[in-house]
């Protein structure tokens, strides 16, 4: 694999190959405590996704008060774009064959549902003065874990776990003293990339 001329040891490299995920329905939950910065970072997953091929209409985005309704919020989510997926092929198979049998299974206007090929958990926590914090995070990481590997969908893992304001805002590329990088832009590869793969790797 060739290595970035301007890498550091730290960061993402580059992938060796472009991901076509033009047909790929997406899901991204967000979490709304700390809005300003999980704002830019939903932007920057959803504008990354789009420069890829997603199409907009094909991205589902919901929202939970808090990371911590994440897992829960995905688990669900996922759970019924499959059942959803499954009964909307048959019912449609069912329909047309009825009315016609050399009809197309699934016609053009064919609702825009189907199973996530990724997901996106985008959450933001500041450290405070409790044990909130490490009992949160802990749960989401865990949780946000078993979703993926229970549902075989990839949860790309979205939560920034800070110790201070300034360092969230910065990895969402809005800080006030540098502006830093947008970690949501690589969330958004990370999803098309994980959607694309999984697909091969059935
Ligand atoms: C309660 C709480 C606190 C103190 N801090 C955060 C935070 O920094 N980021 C976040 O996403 N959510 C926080 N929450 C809310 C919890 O995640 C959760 O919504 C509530 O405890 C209700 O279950």
């Amino acid at each position: 694999m060739s290595q970035h001329p301007d890498s550091t040891v730290k960061g993402l490299a580059p992938p060796a190959e472009r991901f076509d995920a033009s047909g790929e329905r997406f899901l991204i939950v967000h979490a709304r405590w700390n809005e300003s910065v999980i704002q830019p970072l939903v932007e920057g997953a959803i504008e990354t996704m789009i420069k890829s091929g997603v199409k907009r209409e094909n991205i589902v985005v919901e929202t939970v008060p808090g990371s911590y309704e994440l897992p829960m919020a995905c688990s669900r989510l996922i759970a019924a774009s499959q059942i959803q997926a499954s009964a909307t092929a048959t019912d449609l198979m069912g329909a047309s064959s009825l009315l016609d049998p050399a009809a197309p299974a699934a016609p053009s206007s064919a609702p825009l549902t189907g199973p996530f090929a990724a997901a996106i958990a985008v959450g933001v926590l500041i450290k405070g003065s409790t044990q909130h914090f490490e009992y949160i995070s802990e749960a989401v990481s865990h949780g946000l874990m078993r979703v993926q590997l229970d549902t075989g969908v990839p949860v790309i893992y979205g939560v920034l776990n800070c110790n201070t304001d300034e360092q969230a805002l910065q990895r969402a590329g809005v800080g006030k003293e540098t502006k830093g990088h947008n970690h949501g832009e690589d969330w958004g590869n990370a999803a098309v990339e994980l959607g694309v793969k999984t697909k091969r790797w059935a």
